[in-house]
């Protein structure tokens, strides 16, 4: 793909070429999800995990309004420094470009340059989707999952949100919702919602035989594979409830809404849990691309006979 306002890493066109098995990562959660430098470890972290599992690391991010797909060492570090970054999602591409700007691409925005570069798997941790704050406070990853066929990873929708809403959206938009050995839809910090999945599937493989019965049909969305945060870093849906109420309750009061909502949640959770909520955020972001990669891994295996 040659497009002016896009560099694709020569290491992401070389595995291209040979339909080797990449991963995209998006980058909203280094700019604006987690603090520095947590951010840039992340960062490194989640390429190094990708890799681990066979797949080449492609993060996505504008550097001087320029679309970046696979960032160097030295422009992770510049983005995980940057103070001014936009975050951008469709509307935002334009704007960042013209101004030249920095940003971090969110999911909907990773997807839409992910797929333009030709990647199929993406990881990211938890997805946007209807807010509780406000009915009409709904996530664009959610149009995005329904326009754009890419796999995306996540642990759930962030627990912040109102997750039956969220599954409804998704169900009337037909985004297949995966369960990655599970029956229920995980809530990023916690295993459990009480939600189910509209399909459970248990190993890598299986899900890219999903993919590609999907998209052979037809069908021109995304599937939303979701991965439980490990056990071991997970924190009871119980537990978190009243934490997510207080956050949610002190942004209502203090007014702050659309782009900024979801960074203010995300920072006071994690100040209200003594950091607690931010260790469970890191371990599944890196569970979230091994099974990313692992799902590449397949893809890239069965190539031949795909209909994209
Ligand atoms: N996952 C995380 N942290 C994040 C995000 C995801 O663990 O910060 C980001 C994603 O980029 C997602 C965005 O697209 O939060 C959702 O923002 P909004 O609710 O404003 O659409
Ligand atoms: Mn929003």
């Amino acid at each position: 793909m040659k497009h002016p306002n896009f560099s694709i890493a020569p290491e992401i066109k070389f595995a291209l070429d040979l339909n080797a098995a990449i991963v995209a990562l998006e980058s909203t959660v280094i700019t604006h999800g987690l603090p520095h430098p947590q951010n840039l470890k992340l960062a490194r972290d989640m390429e190094k995990q990708v890799r681990d599992f066979g797949a080449t690391p492609a993060t996505i991010a504008l550097l001087d309004g320029q679309i970046h797909v696979g960032l160097s060492d030295a422009e992770l570090v510049r983005l995980s420094e940057s103070e001014s970054t936009l975050k951008v999602s469709h509307r935002d591409f334009a704007a960042a470009i013209v101004k030249k700007a920095n940003g971090g691409t969110t999911v909907a925005g990773t997807m839409f340059a992910a797929n333009m570069a030709g990647i199929k798997v993406f990881a990211t941790g938890g997805i946007g989707g209807v807010h509780k704050e406000s009915a009409f406070d709904i996530s664009t990853d959610l149009r995005s999952l329904a326009e754009i066929p890419t796999i995306v990873v996540c642990a759930g929708a962030k627990a912040i949100l109102d997750l039956p809403a969220t599954l409804e959206y998704l169900e009337t938009m037909g985004v297949p919702v995966v369960g990655y050995q599970t029956d229920e839809f995980p809530a990023f910090y916690s295993r459990e919602s009480g939600l189910g999945v509209s399909v459970r599937l248990d190993s890598p493989k299986e899900i890219a035989e999903f993919a590609k019965a999907h998209w052979n049909l037809g069908m021109k969305g995304g599937i939303l594979v979701t991965n439980p945060i490990p056990q071991a870093d997970s924190i009871p849906a119980a537990e978190m409830e009243p934490i997510i109420a207080q956050a949610s309750a002190e942004a209502m009061l203090q007014g702050i809404h659309g782009q900024k909502l979801t960074p203010f949640l995300l920072g006071r959770i994690s100040e209200l849990t003594q950091e607690k909520s931010l260790k469970a955020n890191l371990a599944l972001l890196l569970n979230n691309a091994r099974l990313a990669a692992q799902i590449a891994v397949e893809m890239s295996a069965k190539k031949k006979g795909w209909a994209i």
